[in-house]
């Protein structure tokens, strides 16, 4: 039975009406991993920007600015912040200031940038505040493109070898980030990898997982979501990933079988229970040490 109650943290992402993206594709995967969200959002849209024309777009920093505000004047904890899309340097400004006051562990997905490029809306002035953000981070989860550019050298997609990564997230380590988890890496056409660097405990460890033709949306939300759930309640990443890769890859195998319109994101539903009974068992062992 479960007898102490959950942690909450706070989730700061876009809300997209449509496609399950960001808050809206993390939230359940949150409460499957017996955490309480409060959630910022950083910007509202009708949709995600990666499929659909007309995208209507209202920045919320200053709703945002405003969330914090409250939440500080009435004295609620929280146990850490969780970042994803963020609109702009400002907003960077203001979480930084929010975590200091706050003493918060930090994790930061640094959203921003893939396939070697820069998302639309986002310049050389945002990726510095984003390394200034990521020094400050407990955890990072950049992918390929925005490990690079947060580290300032060259986008590679070819030749990932074990010793590149681990020079890459070294790098970044020394940047100030604590643990480094670098995501969606090109292995070869049918891997896909995820690299772990833990700089004070020595560990690098590489997890493969099948990479699919397909473009999909919001895997990058799930993940950052899964892995700091974990991190948060102090269970061991290097248990995790392994379950969280399955969990995803699974989603997305039932997704094409449904033959589901990708652009409404993943049909992770079905896996649901497994994820819920993997995880407390996980939360369990890491409970009893
Ligand atoms: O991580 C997916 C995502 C999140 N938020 C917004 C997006 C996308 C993908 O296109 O457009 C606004």
């Amino acid at each position: 039975m479960i007898t102490t109650k959950p942690e909450r943290i706070i989730l700061a992402s876009d809300i997209s009406g449509l496609g399950k993206v960001a808050v809206t594709a993390a939230l359940p995967l949150f409460a499957i991993c017996q955490l309480e969200v409060s959630v910022l959002p950083t910007v509202l849209l009708s949709s995600h920007t990666g499929a659909f024309p007309k995208v209507y777009i209202d920045d919320y920093t200053v709703g945002m600015q405003a969330f914090l505000k409250q939440w500080q004047s009435i004295g609620v904890e929280f146990s850490a912040l969780v970042t994803g899309y963020l609109k702009s340097s400002q907003q960077i400004t203001s979480l930084i200031d929010f975590i200091e006051q706050e003493n918060l562990p930090l994790i930061v997905d640094p959203i921003m940038a893939d396939n070697g490029k820069l998302y639309k809306g986002f310049d050389d002035h945002y990726i510095s505040s984003m390394r200034t953000l990521c020094q400050k981070a407990d955890l990072i989860l950049p992918n390929l493109t925005e490990a690079c550019f947060l580290a300032d050298l060259p986008y590679q997609d070819n030749d990932l070898t074990e010793q590149f990564l681990k020079s890459l997230a070294q790098r970044l380590s020394e940047l100030g980030a604590k643990k480094i988890l670098l995501t969606g890496l090109p292995l070869s056409h049918d891997q896909i990898g995820v690299a772990y660097f833990d700089k004070e405990e020595g560990v690098f460890s590489l997890y493969r997982g099948k990479r699919f033709q397909q473009q999909f949306f919001g895997t990058g939300d799930m993940l950052t979501g899964l892995v700091a759930a974990a991190f948060v309640q102090g269970i061991d990443l290097q248990k995790c990933l392994p379950v969280f890769i399955n969990f995803i890859e699974k989603s997305l195998v039932t997704t094409l079988k449904c033959d589901s319109d990708l652009r409404y994101g993943v049909y992770y539903q079905p896996h649901l229970g497994d994820l819920f009974k993997e995880f407390k068992r996980l939360l369990e062992v890491s409970n009893e040490k």
